[in-house]
């Protein structure tokens, strides 16, 4: 009987692409004045806001994403707060972005208003590589919207992801397919995308420090430790990611969570971290202009049992107060007095489009 073969999967050619400080870039562009200088765009330090991002100029002073503003002011004295953001415009630029990235290819997977995965591996223009493909989109973005972009090409998503964060900002690095295994194993578990900080000390707690370390596991192993993220980490310690580039993803919910390194065990400590979770939610759902009816809490006790509460609110919402507040009454509701918590999420869903029609969200990000 003649043997049937597996049939082979072409090697495929994979870009990430993430803008540099993006809301950040976009404000310097359009105001002079704020060229060369700490920025940051956010909520209102007053506001009890967080930052969305800063430029540069201001990471140097330790202010990050995600930060309270209040914070951000303390490590940063001469911070600029450019408050609100401008949704709209950051969106406008985003297709512009988008545009430039069909010049190339029509797969492609945007993550967020700033980031995408593009698999160029038909060459649509026929450039030749993926690295020359990747050195014109940056070119593109430099010449037509006065912005940079940082590029990571390889034979996956994840080594692509990884890679375009190591040479920011306006970078472009490259991971051969023959390198691929040699970068996942030299890679401290701490980059790895998904690894939290949280993830990251329990392996380096278990003397796993780099990929090399993880891939002395077994698949087994690996699953009783992470779950069945476990499975994941067995694959692409070996350079495998068969993830495919998907145009069209839906969002559904939107979504932030943590995990603390020393468990919440009192209410004000908790009250607060869902202030500053929902003050991220409600950021990412103004920058896709989304609101929603369903909010979610979630909960993860110290014994790792896990508990989800909703409410459905008689209308869609993205303000951070009142998602501050219903997931706060949510947490209220359930037995907070001896709770060692370890992990806190808030989520919204059931988005409604602006006449309050429920919508299934087919979000186009640029
Ligand atoms: N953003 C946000 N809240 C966060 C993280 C990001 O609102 N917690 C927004 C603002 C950013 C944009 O999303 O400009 C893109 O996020 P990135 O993580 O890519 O950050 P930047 O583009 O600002 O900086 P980098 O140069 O590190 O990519
Ligand atoms: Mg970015």
């Amino acid at each position: 009987m003649p043997r049937t073969l597996q049939p082979v999967m072409a090697q495929r050619k994979i870009i990430h692409i993430d803008m540099d400080a993006f809301y950040a870039s976009v404000e310097q562009r359009d105001n002079p004045e704020l060229k060369g200088k700490a920025i940051a765009v956010g909520g209102l330090p007053e506001n009890r806001g967080v930052v969305a991002t800063a430029s540069y100029e201001a990471r140097k002073f330790g202010v990050r994403s995600a930060m309270p503003s209040k914070r951000a002011v303390q490590l940063c004295p001469d911070l600029i707060f450019i408050a609100p953001p401008r949704f709209a415009v950051y969106k406008t630029v985003s297709r512009q972005v988008r545009e430039i990235f069909h010049r190339y290819t029509d797969l492609i997977e945007p993550l967020s208003l700033d980031e995408a995965y593009l698999d160029v591996t038909e060459d649509k223009q026929q450039i030749g590589s993926a690295i020359g493909i990747a050195k014109q989109i940056k070119a593109a973005i430099r010449d037509e919207l006065q912005l940079t972009a940082s590029a990571g090409v390889s034979i996956n998503k994840f080594v692509a992801k990884i890679a375009s964060d190591m040479n920011k900002p306006d970078g472009l690095t490259f991971i051969p397919p023959d390198k691929v295994e040699e970068f996942m194993e030299s890679l401290p578990v701490n980059k790895f995308h998904g690894v939290g900080k949280v993830t990251a000390e329990k392996m380096n707690g278990l003397n796993l420090f780099t990929g090399a370390d993880l891939k002395r596991l077994s698949e087994v192993e690996l699953v009783r430790l992470f779950g069945k993220q476990g499975s994941f980490y067995h694959k692409i310690v070996r350079g495998i990611d068969d993830r495919p580039v998907e145009p069209n993803r839906e969002t559904k919910s939107i979504s932030a969570e943590d995990t603390f390194l020393n468990d919440l065990d009192n209410p004000v400590e908790m009250k607060e971290q869902l202030d500053r979770l929902a003050a991220i939610v409600t950021n990412r759902l103004q920058q896709y202009e989304l609101k929603g009816k369903t909010i979610t809490l979630k909960i993860r006790y110290s014994d790792f049992k896990q508990l989800t509460r909703s409410q459905t609110l008689p209308a869609a919402v993205s303000d951070q107060e009142t998602i501050a507040a219903t997931v706060l009454q949510l947490l209220l509701k359930t037995d907070i007095q001896e709770a060692k918590i370890r992990l806190l999420g808030v989520g919204v869903s059931n988005f409604a489009d602006e006449s309050g029609h429920a919508e299934t969200a087919q979000l186009r990000l640029f």
